[in-house]
């Protein structure tokens, strides 16, 4: 068999070698290094692996000189192929492998939390349930009937005011629609729907026109509770709007009634609450007004039952320390960050 001369074997190592430095510098992702390093320098079969096998082809005296330019083509194609994985590393953004560096602690993740309102309506879910009070819910949007009618509330009423309300247009001659003005509303829908006795409590929104403040916004939230079952009085209302503040305030909280009137209830109080020597008025409250019993088809001579409305950006406000519940719906996380 005639020895392979070595010049040839030389062409065929600077052809091989122009071959994958082009493979190489057109690469533009892994993929392609990837395919090009299997056809170079795949271990099996590569070309190059194929040209180091004609090696022992070449003539004995050929050989030490046949063997240097192999590995001379061989380590240029493996810097070749580094220096292609290595642009293609830092156009991704990495700038080698070793700019990860694995032992360096994490960057912390900040984790979110309820809004404080969110999380006053739970707590006050939560306490009241514990006293035997069902969280139920009703529309934001209601009638004339279960807004004012039913409780006592008549057309000529100064509360009907289109000016107090957020009035609907609806079509001519259809009794409008309003974005209820209180959560007294959920009272008539529970009781119009089930027999005494019950115990519920309902949390939502409410709008009014008012003029946003310190104190008021013209969407805000309530606390509605009703109890009604035989033999229920003022004392019982009492009992239970402390236990409800204690609970949720904490430590000893004094509850102050004041003769107020609602046109739902007989007699009528305004709710205040003594917390860290600060009088705070929360909400209303009193006796459901036997008209309302009827007017939902209950007997006043039967049963009677409490009601109570408070308001929960008070409540919340007074728990948080915060002055202004303006704050509460401007959403500047370093104020929400603090709860
Ligand atoms: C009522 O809305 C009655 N429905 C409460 C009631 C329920 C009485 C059951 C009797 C029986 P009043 O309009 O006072 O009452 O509102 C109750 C509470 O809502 C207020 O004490 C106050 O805490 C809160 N509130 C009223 N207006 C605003 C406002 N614009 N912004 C924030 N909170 C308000």
């Amino acid at each position: 068999m005639t020895a392979v001369p070595l010049d040839s074997f030389r062409a065929e190592l600077e052809r091989l070698r122009a071959d994958a430095e082009s493979a190489l510098s057109a690469a533009t992702d892994d993929t392609a290094i990837e395919v090009a390093r299997v056809e170079f320098l795949g271990a099996r079969s590569g070309r190059l692996k194929a040209i180091q096998k004609s090696l022992g082809g070449l003539a004995g005296a050929d050989k030490p000189a046949g063997g240097k330019q192999f590995n001379e083509a061989k380590n240029a194609i493996t810097a070749s192929f580094e220096a292609a994985r290595n642009r293609v590393l830092s156009s991704s953004g990495l700038q080698s492998e070793s700019a990860i560096d694995v032992t360096l602690p994490g960057s912390p993740v900040r984790l979110g939390h309820l809004h404080p309102l969110t999380r006053t309506i739970r707590r006050v879910q939560e306490i009241m349930g514990r006293l035997g009070f069902e969280s139920v819910d009703g529309p934001e949007v209601e009638d004339q009937w279960h807004n004012f009618e039913a409780l006592a509330i008549p057309a000529e009423h100064p509360a009907r005011d289109p000016l107090d309300n957020f009035y609907l247009a609806v079509a001519r001659g259809a009794d409008p629609l309003l974005l209820r003005s209180q959560t007294s509303t959920v009272q008539i829908r529970v009781m119009e729907n089930r027999d005494p006795p019950l115990r519920i409590v309902s949390l939502g929104r409410v709008y009014r026109p008012d003029t946003a403040d310190a104190t008021h916004y013209p969407m805000f939230h309530q606390v509605e509770g009703l109890l009604v079952e035989p033999g229920i009085t003022m004392a019982h209302l009492k009992s239970v709007l402390r236990l409800f503040a204690s609970s949720f305030l904490g430590g000893d909280v004094h509850v102050r009634f004041r003769p107020s009137f609602f046109p739902f209830t007989e007699p009528s109080v305004e709710v205040d609450m003594e917390w860290g020597g600060r009088w705070v008025e929360m909400g209303g409250a009193g006796m459901v007004d036997p008209a309302v019993l009827e007017a939902v088809g209950y007997d006043p001579d039967t049963v009677s039952g409490f009601a109570f409305g408070l308001g929960v950006e008070r409540i919340a406000a007074r728990r948080y320390g915060v002055d202004d519940i303006r704050d509460f719906y401007r959403n500047d996380v370093r104020f929400l960050r603090q709860f």
